[in-house]
């Protein structure tokens, strides 16, 4: 299995919001670990495999690409890594293991759970279309969200914990928190990082961050890698 555990500089690639060639090959001169290509939908398996087939065919991507999978309609062949996203502060069961729980089902004679991680998602922008979408309790305070980092570590053992502000930039203090309580489970941050500063702010604090929206609008947070 490709080894996420060393990923720190992520970027997310949306297949709803393609950007032009100049644009990937500029994203994909930064200094990065992975490319994983998910979004919170209005796209399908089409979108997903061309985002792969330009990722694999430009000269410079040596990097791993994982699919984040939100809906089991969009799983393609040929991804290093298959990311699944599982929302424990969602108020509905679906989004905890009930998608899971229905594409395992359609899907277990082909899956290659070698290359499928979980992560535990956390949500906490309330506008963001991932916490409209999976009913996230979004609004939740520190301690809350320690003890879902803690319920993530020690009750489901799940590899990564992911903090998701998607859309806007978190707390940095309440990052550097769940770092404190986290020994086995790896931390990723996502949300709002558009500059070089907060991507060294954020990378200070998590295992890893995500960066995103970042892409589309022509921001550099990382540099040539
Ligand atoms: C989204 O966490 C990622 O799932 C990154 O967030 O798009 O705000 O960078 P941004």
């Amino acid at each position: 299995m490709v080894d996420y555990r060393h990923w720190r500089r992520i970027v997310k690639l949306d297949p709803a919001s393609p950007v032009d060639d100049v644009r990937l090959a500029e994203v994909l001169s930064w200094d990065l670990d992975a490319v994983v290509v998910g979004g919170s939908g209005g796209y399908g398996a089409a979108e997903v495999l061309a985002l792969l087939a330009r990722l694999r065919r430009h000269e410079r991507s040596q990097v791993p690409v994982a699919l984040e999978v939100s809906d089991a309609a969009v799983i393609c062949p040929g991804f290093d890594l298959y990311l699944i996203p599982m929302v424990l502060n969602s108020s509905d069961v679906a989004w905890v293991v009930g998608h899971h729980q229905a594409a395992i089902k359609r899907y277990a004679r082909v899956l290659d759970w070698g290359r499928v991680v979980v992560e535990g998602y956390c949500i906490l922008n309330p506008d963001a279309s991932a916490a409209r979408l999976s009913r996230a309790r979004a609004g939740l305070g520190v301690d809350d969200v320690l003890a879902f980092a803690l319920l993530a570590e020690h009750l489901l053992e799940l590899p990564i914990f992911y903090i998701e502000y998607s859309g806007v930039y978190g707390s940095v203090d309440l990052v550097a928190a769940v770092r404190e309580v986290l020994v086995n489970t790896r931390l990723w941050y996502g949300g709002g990082i558009r500059t070089g500063d907060q991507a060294r702010e954020m990378g200070a604090v998590a295992d890893a961050i995500l960066i995103g929206n970042a892409v589309v609008e022509g921001c550099a947070p990382l540099g040539p890698g």
